[in-house]
């Protein structure tokens, strides 16, 4: 078994409709289980850190805008080989380039407003669960 971090991004909470739900019972489906979940507005410090990658990129200070401008619900997922399947199964960055059938093609609405976040790498897993369930 592997942990993944997964992450459903500001707007798609702000919606306020039955996004949440409706992503939750794709990776459900996909035979993810659920080990831990919050809602809450990260603070800028955190975000960061946790896109501290990106730090010379012309959009890291969009991205962390963006991502600390409302709620976001924070999920840890388990499954087997969970950080390759969960980042199939959410497609690619830009929804306009993810397979027809990704949470990114369904949710995504810009190559920032993408609706989902999964992470990268197992050491991305590890680093980011540490930052947000501690
Ligand atoms: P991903 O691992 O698919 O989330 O993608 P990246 O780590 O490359 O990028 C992190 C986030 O930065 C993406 F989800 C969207 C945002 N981004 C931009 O806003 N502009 C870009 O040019 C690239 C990424």
């Amino acid at each position: 078994m592997q942990q993944t971090y997964f992450m459903i991004k500001p707007e798609i909470v702000a919606a306020g409709d039955q996004k949440i739900g409706a992503i939750l019972a794709i990776v459900n489906t996909a035979g993810f289980r659920v080990t831990g979940l919050h809602m809450r507005q990260l603070d800028r410090a955190l975000v960061e850190d946790f896109y501290g990658e990106h730090r010379e990129r012309p959009f890291y200070g969009d991205l962390c805008d963006y991502i600390t401008g409302g709620p976001v619900v924070a999920i840890r997922l388990e499954r087997e080989n969970a950080v390759a399947a969960l980042r199939e199964l959410i497609g690619a960055t830009n929804p306009s380039e993810a397979a027809t059938g990704t949470i990114r093609d369904l949710f995504g609405v810009s190559l920032q407003n993408n609706a989902v976040h999964a992470s990268a790498n197992t050491d991305d897993a590890a680093r980011e669960l540490g930052l947000i369930f501690g």
